[in-house]
């Protein structure tokens, strides 16, 4: 039958579309268009909610704001609807949620990675892990079957692996996330360095010596505060190196393995990059509590294997 003339039909692929021609198992696609949806709502509140402070405290003790709860809401109610969850934890939330275990898919994420940032109209991003099963304790991120994250800048874009390369899409004015750009990759080499907790060179000597080296290597500072955009500058320009190392106020470094380190280290191996805690692959490193932190360096290979070498000096 001929599209009617009103009506024009998509002449771009969508993130549905490409997840069906990409082998995607098909509760699994329908999970990430769920998640999909979940981030529409998310970007529409961004603009739309004050970024006020809701008066209450995440399971790390840090402050939430309104956005940060909502997200969450916003996020989990998805989750409950897509009938596909048999469990999920949230940055924001102490416990793993159990949802029906009989479901195939275990949920981890960040609902709003960036959110002190708000206020400053920066950056920010959800962030996402797929583990097949009904477990999240005792996995490995080497376990997930799907990464993903959305990033709320300038443009609102969603970034997925399924063990399949990186693909990154736009969300369309009809509200459709529509493919950008196919099998992104990392060049082993960095130009480009995000040093995160930099507060930690104050005692912790080898960071200070990686700091003097880039300086002196005259790389380009690229450091916005929310690792999922800084992240994603390295995946979209394709090297860089992000660190958050252990010192200071925080002896493991500020990240946690879970709901950040574990769906990024994933995203950067199958962009060709990857990522460290300084001796064991973050892909590698077992789960033993969603509160858990861990140092992290990733990135263009070459570098992230320097800034481990650099680090494990006295
Ligand atoms: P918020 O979500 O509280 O804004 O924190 C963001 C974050 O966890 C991560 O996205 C950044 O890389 C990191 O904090 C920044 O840490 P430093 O202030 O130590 O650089």
């Amino acid at each position: 039958m001929p599209p009617a003339p009103y009506c024009p039909v998509p002449s771009r692929v969508s993130l549905n579309a490409h997840l069906y021609r990409s082998g995607a198992p098909d509760q699994l696609r329908h999970l990430i268009n769920d998640i999909g949806r979940a981030a529409k709502y998310i970007q529409f509140a961004i603009r739309t909610t004050e970024a006020g402070l809701a008066g209450t405290k995440n399971q790390f003790g840090e402050e939430q704001i309104k956005l940060d709860v909502l997200s969450d809401q916003i996020i989990q109610q998805n989750l409950w609807e897509s009938r596909l969850v048999s469990c999920f934890s949230s940055e924001e939330m102490e416990d793993v949620v159990e949802i029906e275990s009989r479901n195939p898919y275990a949920v981890v994420f960040d609902p709003l990675d960036g959110s002190s940032l708000v206020d400053a109209n920066f950056a920010i991003g959800s962030i996402f892990g797929i583990y097949e099963g009904n477990t999240i304790i005792g996995r490995r991120p080497r376990e997930q079957v799907a990464a993903l994250y959305i990033i709320y800048g300038p443009r609102t874009l969603l970034v997925y692996t399924i063990g399949k390369g990186v693909h990154e899409f736009i969300l369309n004015e009809v509200g459709e996330f529509i493919l950008l750009r196919e099998n992104l990759g990392v060049a082993d080499a960095a130009k480009n360095y995000s040093p995160g907790n930099l507060r930690a060179v104050v005692d912790t000597p080898p960071y200070r010596n990686m700091m003097n080296i880039w300086l002196d290597e005259k790389l380009t500072l690229r450091y916005s505060g929310a690792m999922v955009a800084d992240i994603h500058h390295i995946i979209s320009k394709g090297q860089g190196v992000f660190a958050n190392v252990g010192g200071s106020k925080y002896p493991q470094g500020k990240l946690r393995l879970v709901f950040e380190c574990g769906p990024f280290s994933f995203l950067m191996e199958q962009a060709g990059g990857s990522s460290s805690n300084g001796k064991d692959a973050i892909m590698d490193i077992m789960i033993t509590a969603t509160d858990q932190r861990t140092p992290i360096i990733i990135g263009s290979k070459t570098e992230v294997d320097r800034v481990c070498k650099v680090l494990s000096s006295k």
